[in-house]
């Protein structure tokens, strides 16, 4: 397996948890968003979206979007399962990651914030203030759900670590990027800190990535 990766790339994050759950180690690709790389005619042969994460799997083709690419690792590895059993349960975990993947990631990811500071001029406070704003956004709809539903346990469904649990992660990692408090969100932090306690999530911490910066 081959995954095209970078240190801070949240979404690549999720992936790297569930591939340190499912105990896989891809040869690492790097992809540096710093640089532009994503750009490179090279790498929009392997992602016409110039965004990581993508994962190749033996002959290919080169598989993208980090919950399809989760769950197509969730199929071929199937345990321990990143899905509950039960139809509602696995709604309401998909619904949670998707908050996370589709509400709100997509909005702060670089090409957004770039093309707010070129296009509209927005300055850099003005582009804090834009992912601030949409981070906060999942954040008051996680918490919601996760301290109002029974559902919540250690986890967000129950015992079990789900994709929830990933995209949570990647929501606090980035929250923690952006400079924004926990404190509103206790139900998010607690979930959070168990999980980073879990070796899986912890080796796959953007801050624990080759070329991450110490803090
Ligand atoms: N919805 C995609 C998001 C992919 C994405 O936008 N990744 C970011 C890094 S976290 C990226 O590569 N961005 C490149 C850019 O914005 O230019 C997923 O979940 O995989």
């Amino acid at each position: 397996m081959k995954l095209f990766s970078f240190w801070r790339s949240l979404a690549t994050y999720r992936v790297r948890i569930a591939l340190n759950l499912k105990g896989l180690t891809p040869e690492i690709v790097e992809v540096n968003l710093m640089k532009g790389d994503q750009r490179d005619a090279k790498f929009r042969a392997v992602n016409p979206m110039m965004a990581i994460p993508a994962l190749v799997d033996g002959d290919g083709p080169a598989l993208f979007e980090s919950l399809a690419i989760i769950e197509y690792i969730d199929e071929t590895h199937p345990k321990p399962p990143l899905l509950p059993a039960e139809p509602k349960a696995r709604a309401r975990v998909r619904g949670l990651a998707q908050i996370v993947a589709a509400d709100s990631h997509p909005l702060v990811v670089p090409r957004v914030r770039e093309y707010l500071s070129a296009e509209f001029k927005v300055d850099e406070a003005g582009v804090m203030k834009w992912a601030q704003h949409w981070h906060k956004a999942a954040l008051t709809a996680l918490e919601q759900h996760l301290a109002g539903e029974k559902d919540t346990g250690t986890y967000c469904q129950g015992e079990q670590i789900t994709v929830a649990d990933i995209c949570l992660a990647s929501q606090v990692a980035g929250a923690n990027f952006f400079k924004i408090d926990l404190a509103p969100y206790p139900t998010v932090a607690r979930i959070a800190a168990t999980c980073a306690k879990n070796d899986a999530f912890a080796r796959a911490h953007p801050l624990k990535q080759p070329g991450a910066p110490a803090a």
